[in-house]
C-alpha cells in the first residue's frame, strides 16, 4: 500500500495527481511537524482513538489502539447538496462557485490560512499536558483533541493544494513554520499564542476557544465558495467532542471542589487539594475574554467584504429572515452600526448566547451541592485586545478602570503567577493508571465509545 493509498479520504485522491504531487511535497514535513510539535512523550503509546474513515452519517468512526504517529489523518468533505445556490449576500440566488472566484482569491486564501493556523498552534499549545493528565480516559481525549486539530489542518491544506497553486502551496509550508508563542513566526490569532500549561486552562480552552471554532465553522460552512463549505460542515462533526471534553472537563473539577466543601466544610478547599470556585472564576474571566477577541472588530469591513462576497455568512444563515443586510442596523458599543459591518459582533453574540449555556450547566452543580456560589460570563468589555473596547480597562461587570485600578486589582479577576503556580503543582504529575483518578476532578459519568471508564485507553510503551 503506497503512503497515499493510506489516506483515507472522498475526493479521488488516487486519481487527484496535483493533489498527490503537491502533498507528497508537504506530508514529510507535516510529519516533522507533528514529531517535533506533538503531545510530547506519548509518540510510541497505543492510543484508543476514532479515526474519521467516511462521512456516513453516524458511521463515519472507527475506534482502535493507534500510535499517533500512524495516525490516518484524512481529507474528507461534507456530500454535496445539489443545485445549492449561494446564501447571503450581493451574489445570493446564483449557483455556488466549485473554483474560486477571481475577486474573491486573496479574501479566501486569508479566511483559509487563518482557519488552518488555528489547528496546529493549538497542537503545539497543548503538547506538555500528557505528562500532567488526571487519567488515562483524559489523557485518551487530549491526544483525541490533537489528532483532529491536526486533521483540521489537512483540510484546510487541503483547499490551498487543490485550489490555490503555488501560492497555496507556500501557504501550507508556512502553516507548519509559524510556532505558538514564538516572538520570530507567532500563530495568527493572539489566543492561540497563549501558553496552555494546566488542565483546567485545557479544558477552558476546549470550552471556550474551541467554541470560537464551532461558530467560526458555522460561518464558514455558509459558503458560496463550496469545498470550503462542504471541508467545514464535516470540521463540524468533530468539534462537538472537543467542546464536550472542555465542558465535561470543567464540570468534573467544579464537581470536586464541591463535594469537597460538603465532606470537609472546609471554604478552603485549596487546603483539600482541589480548586476552589473563585480560582475556577478567573480562568473562566481569561479564556471567555481571549476567545472573545477571536471574533475580530465590532466594526468590521472586513467582514462585510467577506458577507457581500458570500464567502463568510452568520451561524445558521437560514434562521435570518433577510440575507442581503444592506437595510437594519446592529446596536455595537451604544452606537448602531450598518448590518454588514456588524456581522463580527452578530456571531460573537450567537457565541456569547451558547457559552452562557454551559456556565448554567456548571453553575446547575453547585446549586444541587446546595453551595451559595456562581460562576458568571464576565462582560464582553472585560480584558479586551481587539475591538472597540481595546483601549480601556473594565472589571469583569462592565466597570470602566483606570489603569492604576486594573494593575492594583488585575490579580482579583485573572489567574495570577501564585494562582497559576497552586493549579499547576496540584496537577503534576499526572495519574496515568488504569482506573485511578487525580484527587482534583471527579470521574466521568462514561467512558469513550461504549467502554468503562476503567479501560486501558492508552497503553504506555513498556
Ligand atoms: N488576533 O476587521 P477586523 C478554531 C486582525 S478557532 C490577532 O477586526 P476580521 C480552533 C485582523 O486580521 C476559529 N489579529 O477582523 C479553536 C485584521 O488584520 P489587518 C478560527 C486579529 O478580519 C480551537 C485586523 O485585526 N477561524 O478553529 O473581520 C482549537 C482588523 O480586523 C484578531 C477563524 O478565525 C485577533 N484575535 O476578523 C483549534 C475564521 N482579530 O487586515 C482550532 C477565519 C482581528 O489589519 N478568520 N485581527 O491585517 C476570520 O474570519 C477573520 O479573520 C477573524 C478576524 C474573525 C479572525
Ligand atoms: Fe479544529
Ligand atoms: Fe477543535
Amino acid at each position: 500500500m503506497s503512503l497515499y493509498e493510506r489516506i483515507p479520504n472522498n475526493v479521488d485522491l488516487s486519481n487527484d495527481k496535483r493533489l498527490l504531487r503537491a502533498l507528497e511535497h508537504w506530508l514529510p514535513n507535516y510529519m516533522q511537524w507533528w514529531s517535533d510539535m506533538g503531545p510530547e512523550g506519548f509518540q510510541a503509546d497505543d492510543v484508543y482513538l476514532r479515526t474519521a474513515t467516511s462521512v456516513e452519517p453516524g458511521g463515519w468512526a472507527h475506534f482502535d489502539y493507534v500510535k499517533m504517529p500512524d495516525y490516518r489523518w484524512g481529507i474528507f468533505l461534507a456530500p454535496p447538496e445539489h443545485d445549492r445556490l449561494v446564501g447571503f449576500g450581493d451574489h445570493m440566488g446564483l449557483p455556488v462557485w466549485q473554483e474560486v472566484p477571481g475577486e474573491y482569491r486573496n479574501m479566501l486564501r486569508r479566511l483559509i490560512v487563518t482557519q488552518g493556523d488555528t489547528e496546529p498552534a493549538s497542537v503545539e499549545q497543548q503538547r506538555l499536558l500528557g505528562q500532567s493528565a488526571p487519567s488515562l480516559y483524559d489523557l485518551r481525549n487530549l491526544f483525541q483533541v490533537n489528532v483532529e486539530e491536526g486533521r483540521h489542518l489537512w483540510a484546510m491544506v487541503y483547499l490551498l493544494h487543490s485550489y490555490f497553486g503555488r501560492d497555496g502551496r507556500e501557504e501550507s509550508e508556512e502553516l507548519l513554520e509559524r510556532r505558538s508563542g514564538s516572538s520570530d513566526k507567532p500563530r495568527i490569532l493572539e489566543a492561540f499564542n497563549e501558553p496552555i500549561e494546566d488542565w483546567l486552562s485545557f479544558y477552558m480552552f476546549t470550552t471556550f476557544t474551541d467554541r470560537d471554532g464551532k461558530y467560526q465553522l458555522l460561518a464558514l460552512a455558509e459558503s458560496g465558495f463550496d469545498p470550503l463549505s462542504r471541508t467545514t460542515r464535516f470540521m463540524l462533526t468533530e468539534e462537538a467532542h472537543h467542546m464536550f471534553v472542555g465542558e465535561s472537563g470543567v464540570r468534573r473539577v467544579v464537581r470536586r471542589a464541591c463535594e469537597i466543601m460538603r465532606e470537609t466544610g472546609d471554604d478552603d478547599v485549596r487546603r483539600q487539594g482541589v480548586v476552589d470556585l473563585p480560582t475556577v472564576q478567573k480562568y473562566i474571566n481569561l479564556w471567555f475574554s481571549l476567545s472573545l477577541d477571536l471574533f475580530g472588530g465590532e466594526v468590521s469591513s472586513n467582514a462585510a467584504s467577506f458577507f457581500s462576497a458570500g464567502m463568510k455568512g452568520r451561524a445558521q444563515e437560514p434562521k435570518y429572515a433577510d440575507h442581503l443586510a444592506l437595510e437594519g442596523s446592529y446596536a455595537v458599543a451604544g452606537e448602531d452600526i450598518p448590518l454588514r459591518n456588524a456581522m463580527n459582533e452578530v456571531l460573537r453574540d450567537s457565541y456569547i448566547e451558547d457559552c452562557e449555556k454551559c456556565l448554567e450547566r456548571w453553575n446547575r452543580v453547585i446549586t444541587e451541592h446546595e453551595i451559595p456560589y456562581q460562576l458568571r460570563l464576565p462582560d464582553r468589555r472585560f480584558h479586551r485586545h481587539i475591538g472597540a473596547y481595546a483601549a480601556h480597562r473594565f472589571d469583569p461587570a462592565g466597570h470602566r478602570l483606570t489603569v492604576e485600578q486594573w494593575n492594583e486589582r488585575r490579580d482579583e479577576f485573572l489567574p495570577g503567577e501564585k494562582d497559576s503556580a497552586y493549579v499547576r503543582n496540584l496537577m503534576a504529575p499526572g495519574i496515568p493508571e488504569i482506573g485511578k483518578i487525580a484527587h482534583w476532578i471527579s470521574k466521568p459519568t462514561t467512558g469513550i465509545h461504549g467502554k468503562p471508564f476503567e479501560f486501558e485507553y492508552v497503553r504506555r510503551e513498556q
